[in-house]
This record gives structure tokens, C-alpha cells and sequence, in this order.
């Protein structure tokens, strides 16, 4: 029972294979008490079930393209949490077309959404949180992927941005280390779930990785579970602006 008397919020989970879903099922497995956003009315139903079983009936709707949204988050929380010990980010987007056609035809407005949602909203999110957390001190947690500092054929823009988000880990730890809130990031090898399911060539990847992986196999959705815990727990208290890889190793390998 590592994490009994925690409590934090869980934003990103859109159905029972999301990354979010994973880290909120070990969080509860080891007693925190947890709240959960959605995105929009069309995700709610699918919240509502997966936080009913995870003993929670704390949903708050937020579109993290909206400050107003991210503002008003953190003061429906500050309702019904008067203290948050973690902050779970697992939000991504990028338009499709952009993840499928050649990084050079990037345009403007793809390149500007990619990293509004799936890094700004860090920011935005993490200084919402701040005074919630700022008494015991807290931890922040995002998601990354490899694509961020190696090309991967098709990840373009969202690359870009997750090497955004990874660098707003490390300027938000040296800014929120002086009230004891960490902020790290997992990078977590490909799985399957919404966000990746269909890419064209993901199946491909899921075949490849094993082929190069020093584990010889794809990482388990439930193995970044339980690095999402440990990075939320008193466990990694003495880390921060860190990115975790949980990939079965496939970054070490040269070739
Ligand atoms: P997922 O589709 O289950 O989760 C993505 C979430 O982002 C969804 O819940 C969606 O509602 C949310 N989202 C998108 N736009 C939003 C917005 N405007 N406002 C609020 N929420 C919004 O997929 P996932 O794979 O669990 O993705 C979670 C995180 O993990 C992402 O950051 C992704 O980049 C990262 N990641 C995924 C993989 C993988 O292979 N699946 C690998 C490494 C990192
Ligand atoms: C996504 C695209 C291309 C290659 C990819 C991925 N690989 C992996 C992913 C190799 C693992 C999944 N991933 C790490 C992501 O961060 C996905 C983000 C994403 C996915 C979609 C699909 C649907 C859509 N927009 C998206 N925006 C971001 O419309």
C-alpha cells in the first residue's frame, strides 16, 4: 500500500487500453485515491465505467486545447481534493494526415496544434496544479515517446513535439523542484492502444522491436503501469526533469 493517504489526477484515459488506465490501475492497486478527466461528452461513459471500477466517481471534463478548460479543472478539483500529491499527463494529438505524409509538408496549423496539445498543455496543466501541491510537494508525470530523438518513420511532427515536451520536463523541474513538485517523463516502447492503433506500419513496428529490444519482446501496457506508480510515489523522490525509458531497452541498441 505505497501510495494509501495519495491522492492525484488522471488525465489522458480514453478507453480500457490507454497508458492513463494502466498507471490509474497500479495507483489504486496500492491505494491512492484518484480523479479522472475526459475529453469531451464522447469520452465520458468510457471514464465514468473505468473510474467506477478503480473506486472513483471524480470526473471532470477538460479539453486541454482550452485554458479556460484548464483553469476551471483545477478549481472543480480543488472542490472535491484540497490537496494533490500527483499529476498524471498522458495527452497527445497530432492530425492524422500529418503522421502520414512527409515531415517537409508539415504545415503551420498541424505543427502548432501537435504541440498546443501534447506539450503546452504540460505547461499549462503543471501551473494550474502548482497550488494544489505546493504544501507536501507533489509529482508530475508525462508521457514520451524514442520518436523525439530519432527519426521514426511516420512519428514527424509529433517527434518535434514530444522533444518539446521532454525539454518543458526538465525547465518545469528546475522551476517547481523549489516547492518539492517533481516532474518526469516515461518513454514508453509502442503499444497498442488508440493513439497508435491505426498507423499504418504499427503492426510492422510491434513486429520489428522484439527483433532489436535486449528483452527480445514489446513492452507490456501494465509494465509502464508500474513505472507511472513509481515515478508518482515517494520511491523516485530523489528524481527529477528525468525521462524514463520503459521499452525493454530498445534505446541502448545502436543496431
Ligand atoms: P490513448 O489514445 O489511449 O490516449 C491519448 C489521450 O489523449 C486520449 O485519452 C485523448 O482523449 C487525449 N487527448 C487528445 N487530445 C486531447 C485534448 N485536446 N484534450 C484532452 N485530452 C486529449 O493513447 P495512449 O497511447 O495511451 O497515449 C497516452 C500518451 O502516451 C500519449 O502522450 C502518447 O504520446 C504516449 N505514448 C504512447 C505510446 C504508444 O505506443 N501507445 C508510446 C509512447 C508514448
Ligand atoms: C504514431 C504515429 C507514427 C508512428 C508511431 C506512433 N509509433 C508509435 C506511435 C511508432 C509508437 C504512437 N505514439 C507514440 C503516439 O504518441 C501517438 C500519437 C498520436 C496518434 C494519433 C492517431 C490518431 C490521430 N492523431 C494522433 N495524434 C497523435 O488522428
Amino acid at each position: 500500500m505505497l501510495m494509501q493517504g495519495k491522492q492525484g489526477l488522471i488525465c489522458g484515459v480514453a478507453n480500457k487500453r490507454s497508458i492513463a488506465h494502466a498507471i490509474a490501475k497500479s495507483l489504486h492497486r496500492e491505494g491512492a485515491k484518484l480523479a479522472f478527466t475526459y475529453q469531451g461528452e464522447r469520452l465520458k461513459k468510457n471514464v465514468e465505467e473505468i473510474a467506477s471500477e478503480l473506486g472513483s466517481s471524480l470526473l471532470y471534463n477538460c479539453d486541454v486545447s482550452k485554458d479556460e478548460d484548464i483553469k476551471k479543472l483545477f478549481e472543480d478539483v480543488k472542490k472535491d481534493m484540497p490537496y494533490l500529491d500527483f499529476l498524471v499527463h498522458a495527452i497527445a494529438f497530432a492530425n492524422k494526415e500529418d503522421l502520414e505524409k512527409n515531415f517537409h509538408t508539415t504545415t503551420r496549423d498541424g505543427f502548432k496544434l501537435a504541440h498546443d496539445i501534447s506539450a503546452y498543455s504540460l505547461i499549462g496543466m503543471a501551473r494550474e496544479a502548482m497550488p494544489l501541491m505546493q504544501e507536501k510537494g507533489g509529482a508530475i508525470v508525462t508521457l514520451t515517446y524514442y520518436g523525439s530523438e530519432k527519426v521514426v518513420p511516420g512519428y514527424n511532427v509529433m517527434g518535434v513535439a514530444k522533444a518539446s515536451l521532454e525539454a518543458s520536463v526538465r525547465y518545469l523541474a528546475a522551476d517547481l523542484g523549489a516547492s518539492n513538485i517533481r516532474v518526469n517523463a516515461i518513454s514508453a516502447g509502442p503499444i497498442n492502444t488508440l493513439a497508435a492503433r491505426g498507423i499504418s506500419g504499427f503492426t510492422k513496428i510491434l513486429e520489428i522491436t522484439p527483433q532489436k529490444a535486449p528483452l527480445r519482446r514489446n513492452v507490456e501496457v501494465d509494465e509502464v503501469g508500474d513505472a507511472g506508480l513509481f515515478m508518482c510515489s515517494p520511491w523516485s523522490r530523489g528524481i527529477t526533469g528525468e525521462v524514463l525509458y520503459v521499452d525493454c531497452g530498445y534505446n541502448i541498441v545502436g543496431m
